[in-house]
């Protein structure tokens, strides 16, 4: 038997536990771990001192804002709001507040520093107050599931990868008798605001709370955070998704290990994909940093998945193929191209917002086994004679709990002090918004931006939704176009880069990310 390792927290087959009931233990930490529990963090200044928050203009939304202003009566419209330097903080309310935080979706570095950011604003402003982690993701706010947050609890988990301080769910608040129960929720605990940690899907859901929530009259704010990998989460005022830092460095650092082995015995082509549902930012992010031979960026490719999803949504998949003629004759071809065992994994079944599980299709053994075919072919025209061994690589779940870089550490915890500042200061319906990134932590500016100003109105299950519009990669934004104007170089010299582990001393411990830097208009 090959020798394996198995991790899967400690929790007996078939159980269903939506978070461990104890805390993580510091004295079992490796000595890196137990180092950036004490790493201390700059905060930017406005949060340092007094502040006060003032109101940008109305805003609207990406798309459809007639559309979305039907949707979001009560919260549409907001202003976008910055906090700016005061004489004081009187006009803070002298409350204790009662807050309840959630972690939604998929893993990013970062997310115990969100919380570790709230629970120090209501320490340092808001004193006495009581800050609530509902357990297991939205599914915590429904069955009112949760654990009250405190300094011995959350200590262990500063500057540490994974979402295990409360665990995350995938569950969405959707139908009206989930939003009952979480409105049941909020007033049983006397919540005066709720935190949502989440991506796309999570912060959409988060909007419809706070809409729902001021339109029963409750008291309840809600504030959204940018999470994700993906880093799909993003637009003028919210520069990055936390996480994407990171996983990118994880990836890139294995990356360019499998780069130097392919430069050792030149016996394998190494195939690798990457994380990423739609977006494909981390692929980008990484080919920016190790400089690889081929790249594919999936943007390329949305149409056949957008038609298969409506198809799903609708259609009974017969087994004679006839679903197939719903296909455009373009994405038909492409269908057909694909071998046997992709077409099976693109026919999986959808997540809770409906996407294509990407994560679960194979690609990079699709490109192998089509260079195989072709190869063969070659060999048997006679144009090829040569020796063709691929390994796949798939690089996804193990970049998304890894220790948080400086700059992910930094960011989260500036994201969560800056949400305990927006519901103290009365705010709802607004993502944490932290910005500047490119100049010292002191000069990044914070505020809140409204969040039905992020989105459309886009086909879900077959059905108008409205959705954060996902950032995708712009073929003509800067770093796709750096990319492009490179990689004819990268497919035959060796311009191989390999970044080697994430540094949290020395000269590359605080480098930000390819695509922050050139999406900032800084050349990386
Ligand atoms: P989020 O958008 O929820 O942050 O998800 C990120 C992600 O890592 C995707 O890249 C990936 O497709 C998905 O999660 C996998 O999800 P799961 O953990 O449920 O398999």
């Amino acid at each position: 038997m090959t020798p394996s390792l198995v991790a899967n927290g400690g929790v007996a087959a078939g159980e269903a536990v939506a978070a461990p009931v104890t805390g993580r233990v510091a004295a079992v930490y490796s000595e890196v771990q137990s180092s950036r529990i004490d790493h201390k963090l700059p905060l930017p200044s406005v949060l340092t001192k007094p502040f006060k928050v003032v109101d940008g203009p109305a805003s609207s939304a990406a798309g459809n804002p007639d559309e979305i202003a039907k949707l979001f009566p009560n919260v549409f419209g907001q202003p976008s709001a910055l906090l700016v330097p005061s004489d004081s903080d009187s006009a803070l309310p002298q409350q204790k507040l009662k807050i309840g935080v959630v972690l939604s979706g998929g893993q990013a570095p970062g997310g115990h520093n969100v919380i570790s950011g709230i629970f120090d604003y209501l320490q340092d402003r808001a004193k006495g107050s009581t800050l609530y982690g509902f357990r297991g993701g939205p599914a915590g706010i429904m069955k009112n599931k949760y654990i009250e947050l405190n300094s011995e609890y959350i200590y262990p988990y500063r500057n540490q990868g994974g979402f295990d301080m409360i665990c995350s769910g995938r569950d969405k608040i959707e139908t009206p008798e989930q939003f009952k129960q979480a409105e049941e929720t909020a007033v049983k605990l006397d919540l005066d605001g709720l935190v949502v940690i989440g991506g796309d899907d999570s912060n959409t859901n988060a909007c419809l709370l706070a809409e729902n929530f001021r339109g029963k009259n409750l008291k309840t704010r809600v504030i959204g955070c940018p999470k994700t990998i993906d880093g799909d989460l993003k637009c003028k005022e919210v520069p990055t998704s936390f996480g994407f830092d990171t996983a990118c460095k994880i990836y890139a650092e294995m990356i360019g290990n499998v780069m130097i082995d392919a430069r050792s015995t030149g016996k394998y082509y190494h195939f690798v994909r990457l994380m990423g549902r739609a977006a494909s930012h981390i692929t980008l992010e990484c080919a920016l940093q190790t400089h690889p031979n081929i790249t594919i960026i999936g943007e390329e490719v949305q149409n056949l998945i957008a038609e298969l999803n409506e198809i799903l949504a609708h259609d009974v998949v017969d087994e004679g193929g006839l679903w197939k003629n719903k296909l455009t004759s373009q994405s038909l071809q492409l269908f057909d191209f694909l071998p046997e065992a992709i077409q099976e994994q693109l026919m999986l079944e959808r997540d809770p917002h409906g996407n294509v599980q990407v994560a679960k299709i194979e690609t990079e053994k699709m490109l192998i086994q089509m260079v195989e075919t072709d190869l063969e072919k070659r060999r048997q025209e006679g144009s090829y004679n040569g020796q063709f061994k691929g390994q796949s690589h798939f690089f996804g779940y193990e970049g998304r709990c890894g220790l948080p870089t400086n700059f992910d550490s930094t960011y989260c915890y500036a994201l969560g002090y800056a949400a305990g500042a927006l519901l103290h200061s009365g705010k709802t319906g607004v993502i944490s918004s932290v910005g500047n990134l490119a100049a010292p932590v002191e000069e990044w500016t914070v505020g809140g931006t409204a969040l039905t100003s992020l989105m459309d109105v886009e086909r879900r299950h077959g059905k108008f939704k409205p959705v954060i519009k996902k950032a995708m990669v712009e073929l003509e934004g800067a770093p796709f176009k750096k990319f492009a104007s490179l990689r004819k170089d990268w497919a035959i010299n060796n311009r191989y880069i390999s970044p080697g582990p994430i540094q949290f001393h020395g000269p590359a411990s605080n480098a930000l990310s390819h695509t922050l830097l050139l999406e900032l208009g800084v050349q990386a």
